[in-house]
């Protein structure tokens, strides 16, 4: 194939020029046993891993807001803090919200989730009409997603993407970042302290009209006195998050110019003993036709990581490379364990089209060895009962996982069908 070709070369002129040793061929990073059993829809051949706790976080019908999905996690000693999207019945719609909660004992127990970021609506506009309304009365739907969750000088921020849906005549259909909107949590109970601010802005945000909403209105559009913390955390590797209003508004590809990536992961430090340390991240296809089902794999040697994106946003020109690693073309998350020496991917390593995404895994790679040998499930066999939307784009299944090592235990997270927020606690010792 053309594409691994490439790849190969690539990684040739990487080992002749630098002489180092430990770069794996991203075609070599899946190597678990047992190897996937299709047939075995649950469990798909592996164990599951044992859990400490599963706490339901955010019960979307219980709570009549029947969309959630985008979990962010951030620890603080052992307090933990989530935040998450929120929306009435469809994914990225109009009124969408940034929710939240916390724990103060290593997400073991947890507040209630409440919103943190309001409905970003117009005077004349409510967030109960489904998705076809908006498009057939060609409205800009303005929804905010969870991107993360900040510690600043002692001070916790939770953090939104805009995310904002056209759909109508002649321009077609499609999602425009408009920047990102802060707020500032309680550290005694998570709830939102003082007014929301942004972090950035672009043309967008005043031609979807947020300054005529309650952000404008009643917050004055204005941006955070620490944003420029906030963005300089934002664009460390280890903290880049999936999505930006770049990402929404352009377009990245693969280096083969072919396959669109978003999503891209928190990036991993490798070191080695015969050359210079380097970052390491995945991406996920997201091309709509001829997607590959597979994670794709990027490195570089900058340190602060200048040279990738978001240090640079160019469609083209981007040496991102497909791994062997089967993928539901859903989002997944890369973390390394405080040993620094253990690296997890938590996510659905299935390449089914039906777009079941269970189980939800969690793959190790150990030390100098950059493969995946171990997986275990970390969740599967979801509810059947999933609440309608509008756009049928719910999906059975545990997806958009995240994670953070709270002393001896990982804390995860994940939406269960798009409607419900949950946690598992997993000792370190239990991951396969
Ligand atoms: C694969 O899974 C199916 C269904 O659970 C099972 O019957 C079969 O024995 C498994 N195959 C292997 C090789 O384990
Ligand atoms: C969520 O709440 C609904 C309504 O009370 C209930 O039927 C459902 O079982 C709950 N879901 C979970 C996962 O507990
Ligand atoms: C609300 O007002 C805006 C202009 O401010 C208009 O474009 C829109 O059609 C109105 N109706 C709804 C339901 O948004
Ligand atoms: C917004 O700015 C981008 C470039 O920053 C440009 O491509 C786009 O056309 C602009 N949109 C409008 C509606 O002006
Ligand atoms: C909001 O911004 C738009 C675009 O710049 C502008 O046309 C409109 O007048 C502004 N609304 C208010 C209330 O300032
Ligand atoms: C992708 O496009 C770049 C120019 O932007 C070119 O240098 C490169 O050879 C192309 N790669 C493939 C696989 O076509
Ligand atoms: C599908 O993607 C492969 C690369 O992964 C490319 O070679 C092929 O041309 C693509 N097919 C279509 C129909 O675009
Ligand atoms: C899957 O869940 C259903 C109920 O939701 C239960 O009846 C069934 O036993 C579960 N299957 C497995 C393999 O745990
Ligand atoms: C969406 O809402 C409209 C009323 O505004 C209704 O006629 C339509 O059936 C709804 N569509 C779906 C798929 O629920
Ligand atoms: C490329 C790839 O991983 N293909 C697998 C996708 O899933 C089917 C079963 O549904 C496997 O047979 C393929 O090997």
């Amino acid at each position: 194939m053309i594409s691994s070709i490439l790849s190969l070369a690539f990684l040739f002129a990487l080992l002749s020029c630098t002489s180092v040793a430990s770069i794996l061929p991203p075609d070599e990073y899946w190597q678990v046993t047992p190897p996937l059993n299709y047939s075995d829809v649950l469990y798909a051949g592996w164990d599951q891993i044992p859990v400490e706790k599963e706490v339901l976080i955010y019960n979307g019908t219980l709570i009549g807001r029947t969309y959630a999905h985008h979990p962010q996690l951030l620890a603080v000693g052992p307090s933990v803090y989530m935040v998450h999207s929120s929306a009435v019945i469809d994914e990225d719609s109009m009124g969408m919200e940034l929710w939240g909660a916390m724990s103060h004992d290593g997400g073991y127990t947890w507040t209630p989730s409440h919103s943190i970021l309001p409905a970003a609506l117009l005077p004349n506009q409510t967030n109960v009409a489904n998705f076809s309304y908006w498009c057939n009365e060609a409205i800009w739907q303005r929804a905010i997603g969870g991107l993360a969750v900040l510690e600043v000088d002692s001070e916790i921020w939770g953090v939104g993407e805009t995310t904002d849906f056209f759909c109508w005549g002649d321009i077609g259909s499609g999602t425009r970042g408009a920047g990102r909107i802060a707020r500032q949590l309680s550290t005694v109970d998570g709830m939102p302290i003082g007014d929301p601010c942004w972090l950035n802005q672009n043309n967008w945000t005043y031609i979807e009209l947020y300054n005529e909403t309650v952000y404008g209105t009643e917050y004055g559009m204005k941006f955070c006195e620490k944003a420029d913390e906030m963005n300089a955390q934002l664009v460390e590797p280890t903290k880049v998050p999936a999505w930006s209003a770049w990402l929404y508004n352009d377009q990245l590809y693969a280096a083969n110019n072919w396959s669109s990536l978003q999503e891209v992961t928190h990036s991993v430090w490798i070191e080695q003993d015969d050359g210079p340390g380097y970052w390491q991240r995945f991406w996920r296809d997201i091309s709509p036709t001829n997607n590959s089902m597979r994670v794709w794999w990027e490195m570089t040697y900058d340190k602060e990581g200048k040279d990738w994106y978001p240090g640079i946003e160019e469609a083209y020109g981007n040496k991102v490379y497909e791994t062997n690693i089967p993928d539901a073309k859903t989002k997944q998350f890369l973390g390394v364990l405080d040993d620094k020496q253990s690296r997890y991917l938590i996510s659905n390593p299935r390449n089914n089209t039906e777009l079941i995404r269970q189980p939800l895994t969690i793959a190790m790679s150990r030390g100098s060895d950059l493969s995946y040998k171990t997986v275990g499930v970390l969740r599967t066999n979801a509810s059947d009962k999933i609440a309608p939307d509008t756009r049928d784009y719910k999906n059975q299944g545990f997806s958009y996982p995240v994670a953070v090592q709270v002393g001896h235990t990982l804390v995860t997270a994940y939406s269960e069908n798009k409607e419900n927020i949950w946690v598992s606690v997993v000792n370190i010792d239990d991951l396969p």
